[in-house]
């Protein structure tokens, strides 16, 4: 094991940090369902999602701690119900075809932030290598920090998401989730799950993190789905 896993604790295995006053927090905005509108918009004739309000600054949003991961500790795991399982190293994973696209960030505790420039590798792509298995329903990401998300296999490849590598052209920091991270622009933000370390695919869709803790199963924030119904 590197030093840096004893320097991060929480980044081995699927071990969660501890919970912080924000994920307290957050799981009592789920309770209370904070932020609601009601209303429901379309992306095509509204651009920023009910209830949401513009930032030009980015804020760090965490469980309270940002794993410390080196491209040569870096690992990405493709598993699950694919007819191609990966193991990709960082070199492996910048060998990968590369795309580039600018979108909108739209986080449920209400600050959006448009026009963000985006490269790394389209989900499309990565499906066309490990091709899902015909029962494969859904994905599970895993980050170094013990989180992990679901998304159903349909949103995960959308046209415009990607594992993202760097932002506005510089390689994406550590506190926003390098060396890769997820980008599903058309969910909250909470499904674009950063320092990606393991996609699985399952049968199933199955909470992750904060679906788990009373957030919506898929997140679609023109829908406003911010909290689950139970
Ligand atoms: N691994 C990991 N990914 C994560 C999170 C996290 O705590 N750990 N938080 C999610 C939430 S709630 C949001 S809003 C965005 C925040 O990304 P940012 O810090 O780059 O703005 O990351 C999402 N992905
Ligand atoms: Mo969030």
């Amino acid at each position: 094991m590197s030093e840096d896993l004893t320097t991060f604790p929480g980044t081995d295995g699927d071990a969660l940090p501890p919970d912080t006053k924000l994920t307290t927090t957050k799981q009592r905005w789920a309770q209370e369902g904070r932020f609601l509108t009601g209303r429901v918009a379309r992306p095509e004739t509204e651009r920023l999602p009910p209830g949401q309000h513009l930032v030009k600054d980015w804020p760090v949003l965490d469980l309270g701690l940002q794993p410390m991961v080196t491209e040569g500790r870096f690992r990405l795991d493709v598993s699950g119900a694919v007819e191609h399982a990966l193991s990709l190293s960082w070199d492996d994973f910048r060998g990968l075809p590369q795309t580039r696209s600018v979108s909108d960030i739209h986080c449920v505790t209400t600050w959006s932030r448009y026009d963000n420039a985006w490269e790394g590798v389209s989900t499309r792509d990565l499906l066309d290598m490990v091709m899902p298995a015909p029962h494969a329903a859904a994905v599970m990401l895993h980050s170094y920090d013990g989180y992990s998300t679901n998304l159903l296999i349909e949103d995960f490849a959308a046209a415009d998401a990607l594992l993202a590598h760097s932002w506005e052209g510089a390689p994406l920091t550590r506190e926003h989730g390098g060396p890769v991270r997820l980008v599903v622009p058309h969910l909250y933000f909470w499904k674009s799950a950063k320092w990606l370390k393991g996609i699985e695919f399952i049968a199933r869709d199955t909470a992750g993190f904060w679906e788990a803790r009373g957030y919506h199963l898929r997140g679609d924030p023109w829908a406003e789905q911010r909290y689950s119904d139970d």
